[in-house]
């Protein structure tokens, strides 16, 4: 009969399985199992407002990246408009995307990136998009590149209020 060992493992080895998994272990008990499930990572935390800034009428300014890509040395230099940007202290700086060649739009990123890699960094900026708003509070000149195309260079200079 062809069934036969298909019965054998249905009527022998499955309850045999079944019953071993019902020994008691050493596992915790089932309504300690919930907490043992890996939480949701949180959310990343919103920036915080300086509590420097309360209160001062703050200007967000605009950066567009023209040429990040470009061959043109040129143009490569004048890779951020403006290269060289003046705020004063608690403003913010939003980068925009707009890297057109005569080939169409370029489909790599952009960052805006401190030298001193701890100031700022924007995320990735793809084409027709913006950086979320930096603030930099503490006056100085943050001179600033983007990450893939070291040779797009900035800098911004925050003077006190
Ligand atoms: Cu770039």
């Amino acid at each position: 009969m062809q069934n036969k060992p298909f019965r054998f493992v249905f009527l022998v080895i499955f309850p045999v399985m079944v019953g071993c998994r019902n020994q008691p272990s050493n596992a915790p008990p089932p309504e300690d199992k919930e907490n043992l499930t890996l939480p949701k990572p949180a959310p990343p935390p919103e920036p915080k407002e300086d509590g420097r800034c309360k209160g001062v009428e703050i200007t967000i300014h605009t950066v567009i990246i023209r040429y990040g890509m470009t061959s043109d040395s040129g143009k490569r230099d004048k890779a951020y408009d403006p290269k060289e940007l003046e705020i004063k202290s608690c403003d913010k700086i939003i980068w925009r995307n707009e890297d057109k060649n005569t080939q169409g739009i370029n489909t790599a990123y952009h960052t805006a990136t401190a030298d001193n890699l701890a100031t700022f960094s924007t995320e990735a900026i793809i084409y027709g998009k913006e950086s979320k708003p930096v603030q930099i509070v503490n006056p100085g000149e943050y001179p600033y590149h983007c990450q893939p195309h070291p040779w797009m260079k900035g800098k911004i200079t925050v003077k006190p209020r």
